[in-house]
């Protein structure tokens, strides 16, 4: 199977690189302060979704009401910790197989951007060295409505300057897929509860998939 595609958007958290291990630590210690019940698959749940939505998931597990200012404050307080956390990636944490992946779709004349619900982009992008390596960046400080919307998506093809027809959408996480199907675009599974979701294009094998379907 070939897409013809002009450009490739990219999902962060997933697929460019594996930041969950530090949203779970953060929001295991912000849930474990508050006394409230978190694992993994609660913490599953919050893939693609925005920090605010996330919060809001883990309060369902708690028997008492947060105010706004409250619930602003443990946003603020798991972002913290999660930063702290990111500052241990370096240039090692990209993979040889996404780095040359990423280098010959280049090379093949693609333009290659960001579409990521995380505020963090930008931070997370710089530690594993692909800091001024997109196009074009489109993250959560972009946007109003997060994945399955497809505000993100539709923001990264127009700075990128390419209508939505044109571009491709690697996704791991479901809301994402439904987010490049409802923005017109062709939506790529790759791992995650994208893969084989029934919403999918097509499910990649892998990252370096890529190179033979584009
Ligand atoms: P932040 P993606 C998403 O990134 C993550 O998958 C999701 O778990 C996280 O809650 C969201 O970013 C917001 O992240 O707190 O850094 O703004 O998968 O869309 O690249
Ligand atoms: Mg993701």
């Amino acid at each position: 199977m070939k897409f013809e595609k002009k450009a490739v958007i990219f999902d962060l958290d997933g697929v460019i690189c594996f930041t969950d291990r530090f949203h779970y630590q953060a929001w295991k210690a912000l849930a474990d302060r508050l006394g409230i019940y978190f694992d993994e698959t609660i913490n599953n749940r919050l893939r693609g979704v925005s920090r605010m939505a996330s919060l809001e998931i883990i309060l369902e597990r708690s028997d008492r009401e947060y105010t706004p200012a409250e619930k602003e404050a443990f946003a603020e307080e798991k972002n913290n910790t999660y930063r702290e956390l990111l500052k241990t990636m370096t240039p090692a944490d990209l993979t040889d197989e996404v780095k040359d992946t990423l280098a010959e779709l280049r090379r093949r004349g693609y333009l290659l951007s960001i579409g990521s619900s995380s505020k963090n982009t930008k931070f997370i992008l710089e530690r594993i060295g692909l800091g001024d390596f997109f196009d074009a960046i489109a993250d959560g400080t972009d946007i109003t409505h997060s994945k399955p919307d497809p505000e993100v998506f539709l923001c990264s093809a127009r700075k990128l300057g390419m209508a939505p027809a044109d571009c491709a959408v690697v996704e791991d996480a479901r809301a994402g897929i439904q987010a490049a199907r409802a923005a017109g675009m062709t939506a790529l599974a790759l791992h995650g509860d994208a893969e084989g979701c029934g919403e999918e294009d097509y499910n990649l094998s892998s990252f370096a998939d890529l190179l033979n379907i584009l």
